[in-house]
């Protein structure tokens, strides 16, 4: 067996100087013709992670799964859903990712399983099955649930199984029953499916939908419940404590509770996704689309920056595999779109914290609008059904699933002009952007002004910059409704990132001290008197002065001067 230690980085948070490439494995290249991405296909783009710059790879779930939910529906952790290849075939991939220094972070559910599981076919066999108690489960009678949870993927929480009379519990869609965190035997078998990955090799893992593991249902809490943080210790003693990267998805996490789940004792989490920007654009629930209000969105990132800065650790993401393209969502897809895209990927990159790049964020693809037909998404059928049910307009429906809905990020990746943009020789499972003859890998790779270029000059600039790994964060102009301009400080060097979300000319003054700074970075040749459209750039001064510090003044001083 391959020993992990000699493997893994062996540095003490190594993840917070490296830059994380998300791969949605369904998506990203196919190497058999069956129009489904797969782990050969991956072993044949490291090459193109490697010239990005990446230091690692989030990789969505691969392992057997019905695909209710495209492998968030696990039926084995230990094995590899042979639509995505062999566990040869992730081996070769450990390997070869390694051998460019790029290290694997797994995704792994462990809030829920796939009902085709073997511990939950044993659970419904019978209430005294050993593993009945791996699920949640409450007496009932059928149509009446034991209270009105609701499913995030619709419906109810509930669902009745007739032969046992009871009703099993599930946060998502009926296919995901929630395991029974609270049952000693679970979280010791959860624990020993990272020790097995650790074995082969794997640096990492992201915790999907960790935040509700801590669950008490009777009481309707799910996020954020009572059990939450003593689970999270408990595992990160067992299997995390050896420098592993742990990164929880933390959809209701706020500030103060990051630097619970990040603290820098390590009795946590390297990190965690946390989702507060998510919603600036949104009403009541994710379908509603409001306009971005920017003086928010800033109010918010800086909150975060600040918040955990010396006391916690950020991941940086604009994008995953839930959440639509950027340049679509707060760029401009249309006329600006280059500028735009490069812009966003400035303000991503110029902030303190570990920055996550989802496939094609690098290439600014972008949103794309399907028929429902061509849906692919398990939560956008239900929003619609439901939608309709309710009365509601079809087209309106619509409308809401190309502004949020998932598929826009799953579309598959767009490599070149070629036929379904090169990644399937077969029909893919989900239908390629109709722009990828002009927006592909191919097409900007050797291009100094492409989106990719500029993801990649910024990852090499993080590298060669500490400020902008360590440095404090300053939010400047909090109420500019249209430019995002902050700075980062480290000692005497101080980098100021300038970002205008306006399809229009802007005045913005620089602040004292950078009117001949060095340009690190920036989507237009040269400088104008106005910020042009979009415009972004990163500028570095040294020699810095330390801001005059106004009160309180310093004690020493007054002392010399009297002895004066
Ligand atoms: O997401 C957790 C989660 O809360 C999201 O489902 C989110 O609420 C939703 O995307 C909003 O539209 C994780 C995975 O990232 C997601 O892909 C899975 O579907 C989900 O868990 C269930 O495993
Ligand atoms: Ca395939």
């Amino acid at each position: 067996m391959e020993s992990y230690d000699t493997k893994r980085p062996a540095r003490k948070g190594w993840w917070k100087s490296a830059v994380f490439y998300q791969i949605y494995p369904k998506s990203f290249q196919d190497s058999n013709g069956d129009g489904i991405g797969d782990l050969n296909g991956i072993i044949t783009r490291l090459d193109y992670l490697q010239s990005l710059g990446a230091d690692g790879i989030w990789l969505c779930p691969v392992f057997c799964s019905p695909q209710a939910d495209n492998g968030y529906d696990v039926s084995d952790y230990r094995a590899i859903d042979p639509m995505f290849g062999s566990m040869e075939d992730m081996e070769r991939l450990i390997q070869e990712a390694g051998k460019r220094n790029l290290s694997i972070i797994l995704d792994l559910v462990f809030n829920h399983t796939s009902r085709e599981h073997f511990w939950f076919q044993e659970a419904v066999k019978s209430r005294d099955n050993p593993y009945h108690e791996y699920y949640i489960w409450r007496d009932g009678k059928e149509g009446t649930p034991p209270n009105d949870c609701e499913a995030i993927f619709g419906g109810s929480a509930w669902e009745y199984v007739p032969s046992l009379g009871q009703y099993y519990f599930h946060q998502f869609a009926r296919e995901q029953p929630d395991l029974n965190w609270s049952n000693p035997a679970v979280r010791e078998q959860l624990y020993d499916i990272i020790r097995y990955w650790k074995n082969k090799g794997v640096d990492g893992f992201r915790l999907d939908a960790l935040d509700v593991i801590g669950k008490d249902v009777d009481r309707q809490i799910i996020a954020r419940g009572p059990n939450l943080h003593r689970y999270i210790q408990e595992m990160s003693s067992e299997v995390f404590s050896d420098g592993t990267l742990a990164v929880g998805e933390a959809w209701s996490a706020d500030v103060p509770e990051a630097r619970e789940y990040t603290n820098s004792d390590g009795s946590e989490l390297s990190m965690i996704f946390q989702f507060e920007q998510n919603f600036v654009d949104q009403g009541e629930t994710k379908w509603e689309k409001k306009p971005l209000d920017l003086v928010r969105l800033k109010k918010i990132l800086a909150s975060w920056q600040t918040g955990l800065h010396g006391t916690g650790w950020n991941s940086l993401f604009l994008e995953n595999h839930d959440l639509p393209r950027i340049v679509s969502r707060w760029g401009n897809d249309g006329p600006f779109w280059n500028q735009s895209a490069r812009m966003l990927a400035i303000l991503q990159m110029g902030m303190e914290g570990t920055p996550y790049i989802f496939q094609g964020q690098e290439l600014g693809m972008t949103n794309c609008r399907f028929c429902l037909e061509e849906c692919r998404d398990v939560e956008i059928h239900n929003f619609y059904k439901a939608g309709l049910a309710a009365g509601k307009d079809p087209a309106e429906l619509m409308e809401a699933v190309w502004f949020i809905g998932r598929d826009n990020g799953r579309t598959p990746m767009q490599w070149d002009a070629s036929k379904n943009a090169g990644f399937t020789e077969g029909t893919p499972w989900i239908c390629v952007n109709p722009n990828y003859p002009s927006i592909n890998a191919h097409a900007q790779m050797d291009d100094p002004d492409s989106v990719f270029s500029c993801y990649r000059d910024l990852i090499r600039i993080r590298k060669s910059h500490p400020v902008l790994l360590n440095g404090d964060f300053e939010l400047l102009e909090p109420d500019n409704e249209t430019v995002f301009a902050y700075l980062r400080r480290l000692g005497d060097q101080e980098v100021l990132v300038v970002c205008s979300f306006s399809a229009q000319n802007e005045a913005f003054e620089l602040p004292d001290g950078f009117e001949d700074a060095q340009t690190l970075i920036s989507n237009y040749r040269g400088r104008s008197q106005t910020l042009r459209p979009y415009e972004a750039f990163m500028l570095l001064r040294t020699g810095a002065e330390k801001q005059p510090k106004k009160e309180p003044a310093e004690p020493e001083i007054i002392k010399d001067r009297k002895a004066d």
